[in-house]
């Protein structure tokens, strides 16, 4: 067993970490506060071979392999967590699911786009009354004589909505059939019937922006079905395993940031004639710290390795995002309380680290659905 990183894998993440220090970090708390797309450094990133880092060259990425996605989601996160859910979903949700299941013409024409950073990709499953249970969706692409299909229906809690130039859209084709009744389909934003509803006010990632989808008659052409007809969940299933790899390199990140915080505090902060770090408390809250972040990152690092192999990984996935996401909300809250009022004030980014962390345990399947999968997985019942 090797625990380094190849020549390759340290090179893309001192990529990302100078990319994150010098342009992500300095402007956090602006897009924090304002909530805007930071669509400079998005394109900067995407300069960079960031935002298809799986992607390989002749499609516009930087050929790298899952452990170097990981590597560098971390440092981008550890600066905004706002700009790694953009970065995530072109790269894990959007690339990722056409690379695995496109053809080699939609190949060149969605991925080059984005996995450059001149466009913006999103995945659209979720709708208003349906988000775990997937299969309850209700819009509906109906073929047409021609081949082509038209597409009715509302998406919303979008990441990227507002600005995606291309979506990956799962819509019903054939409601008898339940999750063998979906298919995926490959969406130009600025085709007629496309619309953009309201956007969400968040909690966290504020930069991140989210909003609604509406289709009305929107026309799918037939080339641009991804996958087989019927495939859709099994498409979207696959793809968010990938996608929880990503967002368990976010989690790492906020937690990574809140810990180095607190570990600069304790050994500033003095209370009681000591650095607070030398009370006993503070010392096991960093040890507890200190185990839960190197366990969610081993974990992520072993996801991403099966990936890597080309083996089937939604256990270790799941198991990678349950522990990292519940690393970071506990990470960050306990950095909170560490810092005591300056946790609590704007003046620090901790209660940011904070609101940020608590996305992980909800999106691309909720604490819950990943001790489903990881049980049913392991048990073999359901
Ligand atoms: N990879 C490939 N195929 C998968 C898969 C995966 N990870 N998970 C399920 N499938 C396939 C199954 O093999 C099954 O195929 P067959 O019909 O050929 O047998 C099919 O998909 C249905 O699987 P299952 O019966 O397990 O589906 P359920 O309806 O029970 O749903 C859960 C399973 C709840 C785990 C799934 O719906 C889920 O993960 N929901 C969360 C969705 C989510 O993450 N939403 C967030 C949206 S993005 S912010």
């Amino acid at each position: 067993m090797d625990f380094g990183f190849t020549e390759e894998q340290l090179m893309l993440q001192d990529v990302a970490r100078r990319i994150a220090r010098e342009r992500i970090a300095p402007s956090a708390e602006h897009h924090d506060r304002t909530g805007e797309f930071p669509l400079d450094n998005i394109r900067a990133l995407g300069e960079n071979g960031l935002m298809g880092i799986e992607v390989p060259a002749e499609y516009g990425g930087a050929g790298m392999d899952p452990v170097s996605y990981v590597l560098a989601m971390v440092e981008i996160a550890a600066a905004d967590a706002a700009h790694s859910t953009i970065m995530s979903v072109n790269n894990s949700l959007f690339c990722n699911g056409i690379l695995t299941n496109g053809n080699e013409a939609q190949k060149q024409k969605y991925v080059r786009a984005i996995a450059e950073g001149r466009e913006i990709g999103a995945f659209a499953l979720t709708e208003p009354q349906s988000g775990s249970d997937a299969t309850a969706m209700r819009c509906r692409a109906v073929k047409q004589a021609d081949g082509s299909y038209v597409v009715n229906g509302k998406k919303s809690w979008i990441t990227s909505g507002p600005v995606a130039k291309y979506i990956v859209l799962f819509a019903m084709t054939d409601p008898e059939k339940g999750s063998r009744g979906i298919t995926a389909f490959l969406i130009d934003t600025d085709k007629p019937g496309f619309h953009r509803g309201k956007t969400e006010p968040k909690l966290g990632i504020r930069a991140s922006a989210t909003c609604e989808i509406e289709f009305q008659d929107y026309v799918v052409a037939a080339e641009d079905v991804l996958g087989e007809e019927g495939q859709g969940f099994r498409i979207a299933m696959s793809v968010l395993d990938a996608g929880r790899i990503g967002i368990a390199s976010q989690a790492i990140g906020i937690a990574r940031a809140a810990y180095e915080a607190t570990l600069e505090y304790v050994k500033e902060r003095k209370a009681f004639g000591q650095p607070i770090g030398a009370f006993q408390m503070t010392q096991a809250k960093i040890a507890d710290m200190k185990c839960k972040l190197d366990a969610a990152l081993l974990l992520t690092l072993r996801a991403a390795w099966v990936k890597g192999q080309g083996k089937r990984f939604s256990t270790e996935a799941a198991v990678a995002k349950l522990t990292a996401s519940e690393a970071a909300m506990w990470i960050s809250h306990q950095a909170v309380q560490i810092h005591g009022g300056m946790g609590y004030s704007k003046e620090m980014p901790l209660e940011r680290y904070f609101r940020d962390a608590k996305i992980t345990e909800i999106y691309e399947g909720t604490s819950e659905i990943q001790r489903l999968v990881i049980a049913r997985n392991e048990t073999g019942l359901r």
